[in-house]
């Protein structure tokens, strides 16, 4: 006797197109953390951006005056998950790099933690990532990167760090966390950009 049902396997039944290869998807919203949860609390909370010329700090109360904006859109997961129709709310990186004058193309994100990843420039802007302080109407809880987290849904969900705290502007890619451990420097969950 078969312990999966034609429904659950998928077969008879189309795959959602919002799928990419080699994902399935969850209901559910799974925890991955590298170490254990940061207690960060907003009132002492300030998200930076250094870049070649200096630094650029805002608090909590500032970064949220800058505009959060309210978006849905699905997060894959390296590890083969994906969670469609994701309600988020948060910050543009548009209009945080507003107030940044940079010439360097790349990016290292920093959490609270210790965790960092690489990201291109490119792949923050033009509507593409947001600092999220809500999830599915709920302030962004702690095991979820509360209470804020980078959001990046076009890249694996590695990219989106949680509890973040800064950017760091580079001229050259150089690797994050997971990178230096064998994830890819780019991550397009499309073209399963998943180790190198
Ligand atoms: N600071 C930090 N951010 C992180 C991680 C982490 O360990 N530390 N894990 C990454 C990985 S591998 C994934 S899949 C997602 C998981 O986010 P979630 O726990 O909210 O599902 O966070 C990413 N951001
Ligand atoms: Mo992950």
């Amino acid at each position: 006797m078969s312990f999966i049902t034609r429904g659950f396997s998928g077969a008879g039944r189309e795959r959602d197109p919002r799928l990419p290869p080699g994902q399935t998807l969850v209901a559910d919203w799974p925890v991955l953390s590298a170490g254990p949860t940061p207690d960060v609390s907003t009132d002492d909370w300030s998200f930076s951006v250094r870049t070649e010329t200096g630094l650029t700090t805002w608090t909590w109360d500032e970064l949220l005056a800058l505009g959060v904006e309210d978006v849905t859109v699905d997060i894959h997961c390296v590890t083969h998950w994906t969670k469609l129709d994701m309600d988020w709310r948060g910050v543009p990186l548009d209009a945080i790099f507003e107030n940044i004058e940079t010439s360097a193309d790349y990016v290292m994100v920093h959490s609270h933690g210790g965790y960092t990843t690489n990201v291109a420039l490119d792949d923050l802007l033009g509507g593409k990532a947001w600092i999220a302080n809500e999830a599915e109407g709920e302030p962004l809880e702690p095991e979820h990167g509360g209470p804020a987290r980078l959001l990046v849904p076009a890249l694996y969900f590695w990219k989106s760090a949680k509890w973040v705290r800064g950017l760091v502007m580079m001229d050259d890619d150089e690797p994050g966390f997971w990178e230096q451990n064998g994830y890819h420097m780019h991550g397009d969950p499309w073209t399963e950009e998943r180790y190198w």
